[in-house]
Formats: C-alpha cells, structure tokens, sequence
C-alpha cells in the first residue's frame, strides 16, 4: 500500500471480490450484484441506497425500504459476511424526546458514521412534509434515539465525518427544493455538539458533463494522508431525465471545504440491467462504504435504479493514483 488510511481499523472480514482480469476500471461490480434484492422482506417494493458499517463480528446498517404503499422508510439490517443481509421486517422507531420533530414522516438515502464509539445515522428526513437533515445515533442498531434535524429544509445528503476537524464536528449537506431539484451544490457545516450547525463553507458544485445538473456526497469521508477522499454523485439530464453517476474527490484534511484534486470524469455509471432498469432508471447512488485498513481495499454499497441495492470494488491506491492523472484541478 501507497497512501496511508488514517484511523481507520482492520476488517479481516470484508466483502470482497478480486478485480475480473479483462476489466481496466478503477472500480469493479460484484459478480452477484444485486447483492439485496428489491424484496427480501415482505413490505418492501425496493431496498436501495442504503448504509452499512462494521459491527461487532460482522457488519449492520441502516436501509431505505420503499414500501409497497410506496411510504419511504429506513430499516435496521445485520450480516455476518457483508454480502448476505438480514433486514428486520417493521422499519425503524426513532425515540424521541422532541416534542414537534417526533412524528416520523419519511425517511430516506441514510447514512451511518461511527464517531466516538457511536454510530450516528443522518438520512433525508420530512419535516413538515419538506426534505432535510435527521440526525440520530445507535449504539446497538436495535434502539435509535433521534436528535434536532441538523438544518432548514430543504437539505439532502447530509455525510458526517468520522471526527471532529479542528474541535468541530463536521457535516457535507447539499441545499435542494422540495421536488427533484434541478440544482445542488456541496456544503459543510460545522458544529461544537451535533445540534448547532454553522460556519458554511462552499466545497463544490457542478463542473464535467457527467455531473453537470447537480452532485450530492456519497459514503462517510476516508481519510488518507493525502486528505478525505470523498465519493460522490453527480447527475446529468439527459432527453430521458436524469443520470446518477459516482466519482471521486480529495479534501484538504484541516480545511476539508478545500478540494485538492477532483476527477474529470465518472468512476461509475449506470450500465449494467440492474442499474439501467427499475422504478426510476439510470441510477448509481452510493451510501457507504467498508475500507480495511490494513490493505486499502473499498467495499461500496450502491443503490441502483432506486430499486436494489449494489456492491462494488476498489482500492485506496487505485482511486488516489487515477485521481492523481485525471483531476480537473
Ligand atoms: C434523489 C433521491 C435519491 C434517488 C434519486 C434518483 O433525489 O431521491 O434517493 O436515488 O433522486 O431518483
């Protein structure tokens, strides 16, 4: 291994599939994709961009299960090896002490980001029936305690970082509308203690075709020595509406709304059946991802189609190498 990951462990157990010999990309699908179906429990019409972390022997996570009321609601799930999930079959009941936020309305596109020994989940939440930030934080992924939305709506693809930056918790956020936002640029927010959100900075909008419509963060940040290496979506309109592609950036590690490199063109994009065809195609939508620290492998979980959920590959030195020769920075 090249670049160094910074306080990130070992998972001697991570999904993982070697790269196929005829492929040249930097990232590759696995061969069993979809690795969750739409239907692996009876309420759902689809499980998708979701969120998994390591967790005790094996791995947990937080799923968005459309239902067949097409209502948007996010599940616990567990695995032991990280290709076979068992998802619980009732959604989600976030406990919840604030009076006027206590209604769940709906719930989508979760990420998990463990800090301090607790996993804290953000995801899209209604307000008010209006899209923004919900924050919420698991020890055991059986109870889930909610805290204050993070922000105004209308917000989507709020990504924690995994610690505090320079005594603040730090927060990637995308300000949208309430529609499918034609637009969207990335945001960070900081906070002293997860509730008060301030000192915006501007990271990145738009820039290469691929992504020209509007891009939103994907998993929880990697840090590297060379900076936080971001995944993430970018959308282009096409005559038959919108393409989700993801791709990859590198944030100053101090000053993390600074872009040090950002690719010119997309790692992934929606290709393959699974991702081409489903309730909304031509989506690649990634939530998480698994990284071993001691090989620099990368396990990406990626929604497709807005239907089922898929995994793919890469490494830390063959994102960070390719970022290197083909960054418009
Ligand atoms: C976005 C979100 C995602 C979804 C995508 C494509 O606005 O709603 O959950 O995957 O649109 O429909």
């Amino acid at each position: 291994m090249d670049i160094k990951l910074i306080n990130e462990t070992a998972i001697p157990n991570l999904p993982w599939e070697e790269k196929p010999q005829d492929c040249s990309d930097i990232i590759w699908r696995y061969s069993q994709n979809p690795v969750i179906p739409r239907n692996s429990i009876p309420c759902a019409n689809s499980i998708f961009n979701s969120a998994v972390v390591p967790f005790q022997d094996g791995f947990a996570g937080v799923f968005r299960v459309d239902d067949r009321a097409r209502n948007m609601r996010l599940h616990a799930g567990f695995s032991k090896d990280g290709f076979h999930w068992e998802l619980n079959p009732e959604p989600i009941r976030f406990q919840n002490d604030i009076e006027e936020i206590a209604e769940f309305q709906y719930g989508y596109d979760p990420r998990v980001c463990k800090i301090d020994g607790r996993y804290f989940i953000t995801w899209c939440n209604g307000y008010d029936h209006k899209p923004t930030i919900g924050l919420a934080y698991t020890d055991d992924f059986r109870s889930f305690y909610q805290l204050e939305n993070a922000f105004l709506p209308f917000n989507r693809n709020g990504v924690l970082f995994p610690r505090k930056i320079n005594g603040n918790y730090m927060m990637l956020n995308r300000p949208s509308d309430g529609g499918h936002t034609p637009f969207g640029d990335i945001y960070i927010s900081q906070s002293p203690d997860l509730t008060y959100w301030g000192k915006h900075r501007y990271v990145m909008g738009p820039s290469m075709p691929w992504e020209s419509t509007k891009i939103g963060a994907g998993p929880t940040p990697i840090e590297t020595d060379r900076g936080w290496l971001l995944i993430y979506h970018g959308v282009l309109t096409s005559c038959n509406g919108f393409v989700y592609s993801f791709s990859a950036a590198l944030l100053d590690l101090d000053e993390p709304w600074k872009v040090r490199k950002r690719a010119r063109e997309y790692l992934l994009s929606p290709q393959m059946p699974y991702e081409c065809v489903g309730d909304v195609p031509n989506v690649t939508f990634p939530c998480a991802s698994l990284v071993d620290a001691d090989t620099g492998r990368i396990a990406i979980y990626y929604g497709c189609a807005d239907t089922v959920t898929g995994l793919c590959f890469t490494t830390a030195d063959d994102v960070i190498h390719w970022l290197d020769a083909h960054s418009q920075i």
